[in-house]
């Protein structure tokens, strides 16, 4: 007979935290949110760790290569998505990872004899407003000069004329040699006020680019998730299928971190893909996988699968229907709290801590919080990113507002079969995710603020000044639906939320 478990499904909602002493130390300045993102044992430091705790979906509507450089630079983490083409995964990867802080390796280049029109396109299609000249146009070619937007007037220049009539020439161009430090390249740039210093080889080769606003990044973002290299870290979703050509081109491209995107990661499919990488990559490869709802699956994963952290969530997702069109799944809360007491249990036999990411349906920063407090080392988001400047889809107005689209992997837009089902000749016969717009709200970095300072708020009203030691002293008690509709004002007429001024 079916075995039915004792409790409901449970949502974030239902929950609060009580708080516990706040000492004079627990101030927001002092809380650190960075978390663990890879399996460690008897407490050695782990391969990496997040310097926030957030991570953005494998999604084509969520994890571009800006969404990756602008939560990098927050010190999060962001999965491109693999439901496109190897190459061009692989390619994504390579340029989020040439966004080095310090030096730049060129991507916009023209060659002398381009014509200006030609330049200007690729200004805007890159939005870079420096673009180098090279004898043959490439980004290791013989430095000529410089082109930058303020050499031109768009709507007064002739675009015909080639771009060697606008440029600044080598001989008028301050640049540095290679082997130049980052600091004594940033000292030229000051010394000569210019925004663009080219790294030049002995023969006059271009090797790279150092740009003021780089120095002026890194200054305004302490957290930035870096690697020994100094290059921004970046995520990649892998899939089960095509994982022996997929991954080798991702590790080429300089991945960081990867992560099955499976929305039901319980299967011997994940743990012989997790063993074949392992087998080729040994530990030095950080790999996670899910998405899973119960302990039984989380002891698969941890022991079979070898996996450095494991992703909780199905069908919670804003843009989900699985649980709606197959009837699988389990409320987010109920999930993590399972998983987590799993997880628990494992580290206390074994020594070995396998880091947890709550994965998919956080409606709003509370439901973050209680992700974490729950025990969760980090949250993945999609619609939270995908509302932001940064996600890779056009910005589109209905109705006086601005929205963007945002569709599930498993909806007929994305196609993303490998997600769903285990044959290719079976195709999507069914969808399991939603074609969607949501609000644009703003930055990745002007959100990542409010969701920050709440958080790191919330841990101090619990007495935590680090998320091992918030999740550990947390308590939380269930409410009521009546103390649920009480959590907003009662019984006052709110300026904002109940009277519509006309202007
Ligand atoms: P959300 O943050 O938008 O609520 O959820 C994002 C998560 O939903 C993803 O990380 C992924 O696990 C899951 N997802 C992506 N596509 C679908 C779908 O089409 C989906 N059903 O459930």
């Amino acid at each position: 007979m079916a075995k039915i478990l004792d409790d409901v499904s449970r949502t974030f909602s239902e929950y609060l935290l009580i708080p516990r002493l706040t000492r004079t130390h627990h101030l927001p300045s002092n809380v650190s949110l960075s978390t663990p993102i890879a399996r460690t044992k008897d407490e050695a430091e782990p391969l990496l760790k997040l310097n926030i705790p957030f991570v953005s979906a494998s999604m084509q509507a969520v994890s571009g290569v800006e969404t990756a450089v602008a939560l990098a630079r927050r010190g999060g983490l962001a999965f491109i998505y693999c439901s496109q083409p190897i190459e061009e995964q692989a390619a994504m990867i390579a340029k989020v990872k040439s966004r080095k802080a310090g030096f730049v390796e060129s991507d916009s280049n023209v060659k002398p004899d381009t014509p200006l029109g030609e330049a200007v396109k690729l200004i805007k299609q890159t939005g870079h407003s420096t673009l180098a000249v090279t004898h043959d146009g490439s980004n290791r070619g013989k430095f000529l000069g410089i082109l930058t937007d303020k050499d031109f007037w768009e709507y007064e220049d002739n675009l015909q004329i080639p771009v060697s009539t606008y440029m600044t020439s080598v001989e008028n161009v301050v640049h540095g040699k290679v082997g130049i430090s980052l600091h004594d390249a940033n000292a030229l740039l000051r010394k000569h006020k210019k925004e663009c210093l080219p790294v030049l080889d002995s023969q006059g080769c271009l090797q790279s680019l150092v740009f003021k606003k780089d120095y002026v990044d890194h200054l305004n973002n302490p957290d930035e998730l870096l690697d020994d290299r100094k290059r921004l870290c970046v995520g990649a979703g892998i899939n089960t299928h095509d994982y022996k050509e997929r991954v080798p081109a991702l590790m080429d491209a300089g991945v960081d971190v990867l992560a099955f995107d499976s929305s039901d990661g319980y299967s011997e499919f994940q743990k012989d893909a997790a063993l074949w990488i392992r087998k080729k990559y040994g530990s030095s490869v950080i790999l996670g996988g899910g998405n899973i709802v119960s302990a039984d699956a989380f002891r698969y994963l941890a022991e079979e699968a070898a996996l450095d952290f494991v992703k909780i969530g199905i069908g919670g997702g804003s843009i989900c229907i699985t649980r709606e069109q197959k009837g699988i799944g389990r409320g987010q809360a109920s999930a993590v709290l399972d998983v987590v007491t799993a997880r628990n249990k494992y580290y206390q036999e074994t020594g070995t801590y396998v880091p947890l990411c709550s994965d998919g349906g956080l409606a709003n920063d509370t439901q973050i919080i209680m992700a974490l407090a729950m025990g969760a080392d980090f949250v993945m988001m999609g619609r939270y990113f995908a509302m932001t400047n940064e996600s890779p889809t056009p910005k589109v107005s209905m109705g006086g507002r601005l929205y963007k689209p945002y569709w599930g992997e498993g909806s007929n837009r994305a196609r993303n079969w490998q997600r769903y089902y285990s044959e290719e000749a079976d195709g999507m016969k069914f969808e399991e995710g939603v074609d969607a717009y949501v609000p644009v709200v703003g930055s990745i970095s002007d959100v990542l603020n409010v969701t920050i300072a709440k958080l790191k708020s919330t841990m101090c009203n619990a007495g935590s000044s680090g998320l091992r030691e918030f999740s550990t002293n947390a308590v939380l008690t269930r409410i009521s639906e009546q103390s649920f509709r009480e959590s907003g004002t009662s019984n006052v007429v709110s300026i904002d939320r109940d009277i519509q001024f006309n202007g």
